[in-house]
């Protein structure tokens, strides 16, 4: 598949707000600076449709983007930044619940992970909140320029077994930077979209 078309539909903070359902949903969740804003860019082709930054917290509501005019990517809040204040974290949670347990057409969430760092609790807590919901299954370890091939082996072994992945759930690797490992991440998306 390719990204042809992609457009910010809606930004919403609670469920009044979001899109109606009448398309499938595929989400990105992940730790605050993983880079899921720099893997939409990535896979639409399009430098600018997610905004971008070196500071964590820079997407605080969820963000539903029109895909090809038949589907579309949710840029959901990321966790784990210490510095936001405990109102915005519970403002966190009951907008990730609120959206994660009620979206009759999400079909998907891809988990994102640091391919450096071991999961966090968080991401281990998310990954089985995924589970819990039947949206578990994808995983994408991001940044992967910035390890070697022999490290990037370790790497998949350590991530899967943290977040105890089974055998058919599918790990990718992706560099944002380096433009690589995209195309079959949107390869799968293809698959789940006819499922
Ligand atoms: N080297 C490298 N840096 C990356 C890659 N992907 C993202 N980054 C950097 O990581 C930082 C965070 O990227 P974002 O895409 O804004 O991360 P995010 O997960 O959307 O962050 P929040 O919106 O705060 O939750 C930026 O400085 C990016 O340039 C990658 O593949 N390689
Ligand atoms: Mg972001």
């Amino acid at each position: 598949m390719k990204i042809v078309k992609s457009d910010l539909l809606t930004v919403a903070v609670k469920p009044d707000q979001y899109p109606d359902i009448s398309e499938k949903e595929i989400a990105f969740t992940g730790r605050s600076n993983v880079g899921k804003s720099s893997l939409l860019n990535l896979i639409t082709g399009r430098k600018k449709l997610a905004r971008i930054s070196s500071s964590p917290g820079k997407t605080r509501t969820i963000n539903f983007y029109e895909v090809n005019d038949s589907f579309r990517i949710v840029d959901l809040p990321g966790y784990g930044y210490a510095k936001v204040s405990k109102g915005v974290t519970d403002n966190w949670g009951e907008m990730m619940e609120a959206y994660l347990s009620n979206r009759p057409n999400l079909v998907k969430v891809v988990q994102l992970v640091d391919i450096r760092h071991e999961p966090t609790a968080q991401d281990i807590q998310m990954y089985d909140y995924l589970r819990y919901y039947g949206l578990d299954g994808i995983v994408v370890a991001t940044k992967a320029d910035k390890v070697s091939a022999n490290e990037k082996a370790k790497a998949k072994k350590r991530i899967m077994n943290a977040l105890g992945m089974s055998k058919e759930d599918k790990i990718f690797f992706v560099s944002a930077l380096k433009r690589k490992g995209h195309e079959e991440l949107l390869e799968e998306i293809e698959k789940i979209l006819e499922e």
